[in-house]
């Protein structure tokens, strides 16, 4: 669907032929990729050519001057995100724009992301967590509010992502991207026209040990819920106990559990099913045409991944620039059309290729049956155990 065009002279300014995408394997080496940008001691000054991508002046004007209100007094910015979830010249071109270096790390589960984060302080100044995480991270007071004053861009943001149940008014929380879970299948080896959790939840003959379900809780307990007709946001003992039977009774026909390497796996037609992440199992598409994607029948649901500061962290005012820059129309654009997920800011859409914007697997009609899951205390602790039980 979305194969060429990763190469937009307009949105990738600066840098050369860049590394590879921003995967699971990687550690974005900040000395490396300035050197390959020809950027190595950029020392603040404008960059030819980047003014309309920060008009409101937060990055970019003043770089060499200390920055105020980090409690580290560092040009430094440490992120921690999910894989395969970024282009690969964002990090370069703020890096060299803002004069902040950026060290970049990545995980591939909200389970793990929590775990990290309760284990005790890390160095981070972004962490990403999904929408229906947060209220967990603020009730462990894992996260601080935002400084609004350094994110002016914050008005590019669609409604519908600013008025939210998890964060009315983005006082802790910037979107990043926004998807579907569903199923990512190979045409010609799986069958054409796959629409059913029966894909993955009743493997065929043909894809037995070739199927993968997402490593992560809240999709898998979620998706496996609605397969078998219970609410996607039930807590009953008995639906979880089913759940939790069904999907043991499956697993010797699966591959495994996956929120990283199914991408290269279906791209290597390794894997020939995999309940995914819309965007993800686009990235495999471009490296494979036989891949495609469908949102199950039965339903599916929806998630948006936030952006926000570890309560402490070293460096916020700098995060803060990092966001506001990453709410720029065509920084979106540029994010977007890379990782094929959907924009929380519609000024971005004009600039993307339309068969991203005018796709319903990535821009679903509202009659697409998607359902928000919301986790609290409770509720994701008995996730959690049925997904454990489920695993191990
Ligand atoms: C990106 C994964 C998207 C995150 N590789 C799903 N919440």
């Amino acid at each position: 669907m979305v194969g060429a065009g990763k190469e937009d002279p307009e949105l990738n300014l600066l840098v050369g032929r860049p590394d590879p995408r921003v995967g699971r394997r990687s550690l974005l080496q900040v000395a490396g990729l300035l050197a390959a940008a020809g950027a190595a001691g950029y020392a603040g000054g404008t960059v030819a050519g980047w003014g309309d991508e920060d008009p409101s002046g937060a990055t970019g004007a003043g770089a060499a001057q200390p920055i105020s209100g980090n409690r580290r007094n560092e040009r430094l910015l440490n992120v921690y995100h999910w894989s395969d979830y970024i282009d690969d010249r964002t990090i370069p071109l703020f890096q060299a724009q803002a004069n902040i270096r950026v060290n970049y790390d990545v995980y591939s589960s909200n389970d793990d992301l929590l775990a990290r984060m309760k284990a005790g302080p890390t160095d981070y100044d972004i962490i990403v967590p999904t929408n229906n995480f947060v209220p967990t991270f603020m009730k462990l007071d894992l996260i601080e509010p935002l400084r609004q004053d350094l994110i002016p861009n914050l008005t590019n943001l669609d409604r519908e992502f600013v008025e939210t149940d998890y964060d009315p008014g983005n006082r802790y929380t910037v979107p990043w991207q926004w998807g579907t879970t569903g199923i990512g299948f190979n045409r010609r080896r799986a069958g054409d026209g796959l629409d059913s959790w029966a894909a993955v939840f009743e493997p065929s003959a043909a894809t037995a040990g070739r199927i993968t379900l997402l490593r992560e809780a809240n999709d898998l307990i979620a998706c496996a819920l609605i397969y078998l007709g219970k609410s996607a946001n039930s807590t009953e003992d008995a639906d979880l106990g089913q759940v939790v039977r069904f999907v043991r009774s499956i697993k010797p026909k699966l591959k495994g559990f996956s929120s990283d390497t199914y991408i290269d796996e279906l791209a290597a037609n390794e894997v020939l099913v995999a309940q995914g992440w819309s965007g993800d199992v686009f990235q495999a598409q471009d490296q494979n045409p036989d891949v495609s994607y469908a949102i199950p029948t039965e339903g599916s649901i929806r998630f948006v991944d936030v952006m926000a500061i570890p309560k402490g962290a070293p460096h916020p005012a700098n995060a803060a620039r990092f966001m506001n820059y990453v709410l720029h129309p065509k920084v979106q654009a540029r994010i977007s059309k890379y990782v094929s997920y959907g924009t929380p800011v519609s000024l971005a859409k004009p600039l993307l290729p339309a068969e991203q914007t005018t796709d319903p697997a990535i821009y679903p009609p509202a009659s697409t049956k998607l359902s928000i899951v919301t986790l609290t205390g409770q509720k994701l602790d008995k996730w959690q155990a049925a997904y454990r039980q489920i695993v191990q």
